[in-house]
């Protein structure tokens, strides 16, 4: 990891259907493109749009309907030329996306969620974010044991970073997160960041993904509404990006913009 590129910040854009309107799909995918632009606004370097939850419990959409809802936001923001990553576990999607104009493939399963993925990507040629995963969402909570969180996440991902590049993947197209949240309790989540130099030492670029996940949340009052959880995110992305990560992958964009200014600031007064 190196201090010499500036963190990227990439703004979450969930494309998924608003219960309170009856606008049908165009209203869908309008309004995430509109959320899209106003994140590019307050200073967004990429836009990851998914069309799937992966939050602890979520159920898993249709393929079909994940395809429906994510290519055509990706390809009116990529229009526009606009970096965008597609969150997605599956091939078919990613490669409908990369279609469409997406340059990153945003995998929360580093391929294990679907054998088609690693060959897919081979072929698209786009970026690669390989994050660490150990089962789906209705069991990832199960799959906690380690004895040393940090060292394992780095291992199993360096599994899969041999499997991407036997492949055919370049090492230069993979980026790696350790999956903060997923098979992971908010104790091990603050053990993998705090060492995150243990996953640096593969050498490759590091994405963190903590924005407003339940370990932020549970260091505010019970009641505290979600964006209270947007200034500790945002302390999370300065101190990410003081320990060389490459990408901050976050739900309110300005607050982190801010935040790594401050970083930015900082690195240039200590060069003298
Ligand atoms: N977290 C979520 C979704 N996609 N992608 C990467 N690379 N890293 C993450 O940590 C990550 C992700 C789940 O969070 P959300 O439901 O709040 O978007």
């Amino acid at each position: 990891m190196s201090l010499a590129e500036p963190t990227l910040v990439m703004g979450v854009v969930n494309v998924t259907p608003d219960s309170f309107s009856d606008g049908g799909e165009w209203f869908d995918a309008e309004r995430a493109v509109a959320h899209g632009l106003d994140l590019v606004a307050a200073g967004a370097d990429i836009l990851d749009v998914g069309g799937e939850s992966t939050r602890p419990g979520a159920a898993r959409v249709e393929p079909a309907e994940e395809l429906r809802r994510v290519v055509p936001v990706v390809r009116e923001l990529a229009g526009r030329g606009i970096r965008v990553s597609v969150d997605t576990m599956r091939a078919a999607t990613a490669r409908a996306a990369v279609e469409a104009g997406a340059e990153i493939i945003n995998d929360v399963s580093a391929g294990l969620a679907d054998d088609a993925m690693v060959p897919t990507v081979a072929e698209t040629g786009a970026l690669y974010v390989a994050m660490h995963w150990r089962g789906h969402s209705d069991r990832m909570d199960s799959l906690i044991e380690y004895t040393d969180v940090a060292a394992e996440v780095r291992d199993e991902l360096a599994r899969r970073v041999d499997v991407l590049t036997a492949a055919g993947v370049a090492s230069e197209r993979i980026i790696l997160d350790p999956g903060l949240g997923f098979s992971k309790t908010g104790a091990q989540n603050w053990e993998v960041l705090g060492r995150l130099d243990v996953l640096g030492a593969l050498g490759l670029p590091i994405l963190i993904g903590a924005s407003r996940k339940r370990f932020i949340g549970s260091l505010l009052p019970d009641d505290a509404p979600m964006t209270d959880r947007d200034l500790p995110t945002a302390v999370v992305s300065a101190l990410s990006a003081r320990a060389g990560a490459w990408g901050v992958r976050v739900h309110d964009v300005q607050s982190t913009r801010r935040a790594l200014d401050v970083v930015g600031a900082w690195q240039s007064g200590s060069r003298g």
